[in-house]
């Protein structure tokens, strides 16, 4: 398909529906495609910017304790609006409702689920920064009459059938893979279609870039730190090379980055969260962004596993994640590794050893 003159429905058709069996992605082009509008109306309403009056918070909490901005909510609501009535779905989860939303009986009920987080990097909203939507679609099993329940979303990441995000930007792109690689639509705004510009993303395996929260240092684990202090060092450090380092607040802004051009996102676990889970939440942020780049030649791991392979417990749980240039993220694998065999004692623990990772010049 070409660049530049496919739009989203042609490749939904072609890819999906045109496809020898059809019968396994039955749906799923039309429920892409509500989504797509989901993501086109809130383009729209962020466009508008503070004009739209809908900046500043909804004097409301999400179920993480977290304050909901006006605009968590109504991107939420547009969520839900544009994909509860085609049939094709039986339930929703989101960033923003504490349970479950099943379809209304109201509207027939489909097989699919939808798991989203409406907008992610709120944070940025007040200050016009880069904000996204991330979303992942899973098929029921089982008895598809049965009311929906949690359950039914508590499944690994590997079985989702297609993941994607919203990046709002300069531009709007919708990222998206429905298995067969990660492919990159642009908005066009002034006739409303998204069209195919990216094809085929390819995350460099090799990268001098890493993005990571550093404020949160004194709460990681050794083997990030680690990591963290050796691209620190640079080029006369044991990387001999100079490192680049970003951070946006938005995981949609960093992984797209990281598609586009290479590099390395860690939220990784941490001695501040609850079971040392990290901050991302596994359904609708770390399995979709995982299915994305894993689709585009890279790696996703909580550290020390697959975050496809990591068996959901609860609808809104937070993962650690790490992910980005395959190269870098199997290094931090095996620091993961190597510091729980206890084979890199001297670097990591700074009270027993001159080798400290506060003073590297220390080293012998
Ligand atoms: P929201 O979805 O609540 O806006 O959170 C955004 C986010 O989960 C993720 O997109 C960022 O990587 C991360 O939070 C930024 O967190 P801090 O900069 O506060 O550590």
């Amino acid at each position: 398909m070409q660049d530049g003159r496919t739009t989203l429905s042609k490749y939904l058709i072609d890819t999906l529906d045109r496809q020898p069996s059809p019968v396994a992605a039955t749906g799923l082009s039309a429920l892409l495609i509500d989504v797509a509008a989901a993501i086109k109306t809130i383009s729209a309403t962020l466009t508008k910017g503070a004009l739209s009056g809908n900046y500043g918070s909804a004097q409301s909490v999400n179920t993480h304790g977290e304050e909901q901005k006006k605009l968590d909510v109504a991107t939420n609501e547009i969520f839900v609006q544009h994909c509860e009535w085609d049939g094709l779905l039986a339930a929703m989860v989101s960033e923003e409702m504490d349970t479950v939303y099943t379809i209304p009986s109201t509207y027939p009920r489909g097989e699919y689920l939808l798991a989203f987080d409406p907008l992610d990097g709120s944070s940025n909203i007040d200050i016009n920064g880069v904000v996204g939507s991330i979303f992942s679609v899973l098929r029921r099993t089982g008895d598809q009459e049965a009311p929906v329940s949690e359950a039914d979303f508590l499944r690994p990441g590997h079985e989702q059938v297609a993941a994607g995000y919203a990046i709002y930007g300069p531009s709007t792109m919708l990222v998206l893979s429905v298995g067969n690689g990660t492919h990159g639509f642009t908005l066009e705004r002034d006739v409303g279609n998204f069209v195919l510009t990216h094809s085929d993303i390819r995350i460099p395996e090799d990268t001098g870039e890493f993005a990571i929260n550093a404020s949160n240092e004194r709460f990681w684990e050794p083997p990030v730190r680690r990591y963290v202090q050796e691209c620190k060092d640079g080029r006369s450090g044991c990387r001999e090379r100079d490192f680049n380092m970003r951070w946006i607040a938005s995981m949609v802004a960093e992984v797209h980055r990281i598609l586009m051009r290479g590099g390395v996102f860690l939220y990784p676990r941490d001695f501040r969260t609850p079971q040392m889970e990290g901050r991302l939440r596994l359904l609708y942020e770390a399995n979709p962004m995982s299915f994305l780049v894993e689709q585009a030649g890279g790696v996703a791991i909580t550290g020390r596993e697959r975050i496809f392979d990591v068996a959901p417990r609860a609808l809104h749980q937070r993962a650690p994640v790490i992910l980005g240039s395959k190269n870098e993220v199997e290094r931090i694998q095996r620091y993961h590794s190597e510091y729980d065999r206890g084979e890199d004692k001297p670097y990591t623990s700074p009270l027993f050893n001159k080798r400290s990772l506060f003073l590297p010049e220390a080293s012998t």
